[in-house]
């Protein structure tokens, strides 16, 4: 089968300082993508840019957004957005879990933050960007949701909810962009080891540790593969979701630990 090739494609990719963005972002520039790869830490991106440019020769934007504040997105995307003509690909892959409470014993603001991040982020930058996807030459949106999305888990009422709503939105836009040349992915991943347990856990290490016990949790590479066989598919082949899981998981609750 003939794979497309991402060489003088752009692709953007939210959350791109750790974890699967990482994995992402250094993927695409592999298949000869160039980059705006996009989170808060700057240095970590202006570091990451820097080593992609050496390593692979593609062009890299470093653009610092914080995903959950609208003004933070209008402010970064309107300056870029006037300088582009097109975008080939966007990866919304930015998203954060806080705590693991029960939901009546959870925090408010933080569960605001979290549907902030995790469902208007994406739904505004792919607002924004949109105009530029329908120029693309292969246009492709992958939005990075979750099995968590499938069914709830206790203390995950937020986290689950904001994944529902990353499954829906997307099979709405896949509906919206059916006449147009746009694809549109959900990637569900299921335990993956990266920064999420720490973020999520507060940076306790005990209660992070047993996260990753006993299993052979995904790594975000494994996420970027299911990416890279997303975006070369043939442009007759949309991908529309691809669930992935360790060995030994078995939803998004049950997992056979050793
Ligand atoms: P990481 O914590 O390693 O990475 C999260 C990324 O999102 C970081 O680059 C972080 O950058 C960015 N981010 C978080 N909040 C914001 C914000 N407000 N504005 C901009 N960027 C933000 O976790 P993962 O790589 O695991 O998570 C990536 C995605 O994968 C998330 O959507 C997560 O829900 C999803 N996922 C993760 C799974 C897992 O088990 N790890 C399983 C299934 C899905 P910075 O802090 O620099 O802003
Ligand atoms: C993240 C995976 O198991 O923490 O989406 O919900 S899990």
């Amino acid at each position: 089968m003939k794979t497309i090739s991402l060489k003088n494609n752009l692709s953007f990719i939210t959350g791109a300082s750790s974890g699967i963005g990482e994995a992402i972002a250094y993927r695409l520039a592999s298949l000869g993508s160039n980059l705006i790869i996009c989170a808060r830490r700057e240095d970590r991106l202006n570091d990451m840019a820097e080593k992609i440019r050496k390593d692979y020769g593609v062009e890299v934007i470093a653009l610092t957004i914080d995903v959950s504040s609208i003004d933070s997105i209008k402010q970064s995307l309107n300056t870029v957005i006037s300088k582009l003509d097109k975008l080939d690909i966007l990866i919304n892959n930015a998203g954060l879990a806080l705590g693991r409470d029960k939901y009546h014993e959870s925090n408010l603001d933080e569960s605001i933050r979290v549907i902030r991040t995790n469902c208007e982020g994406l739904m505004i930058i792919t607002k924004m960007l949109s105009p530029l996807i329908l120029k693309g030459d292969n246009p492709h949106i992958i939005n990075i949701g979750s099995i968590a999305g499938d069914e709830a888990y206790s203390g995950g009422a937020i986290y689950c909810a904001t994944k529902a709503f990353v499954k829906t939105f997307t099979d709405g836009l896949r509906l919206d962009f059916m006449d147009t040349n746009v694809r549109i992915t959900n990637i569900k991943p299921g335990l993956v080891e990266t920064e999420f347990s720490n973020i999520r856990f507060r940076g306790d290490s005990s209660k992070v540790k047993s996260i990753y016990e006993g299993i052979d949790p995904l790594v975000a590479e494994d996420v970027a593969d299911t990416i890279e066989f997303s975006v070369t598919r043939p442009m007759h082949f949309q991908v529309a979701e691809i669930t992935l899981l360790a060995t030994h998981q078995g939803n998004g609750s049950q997992i056979y630990r050793k």
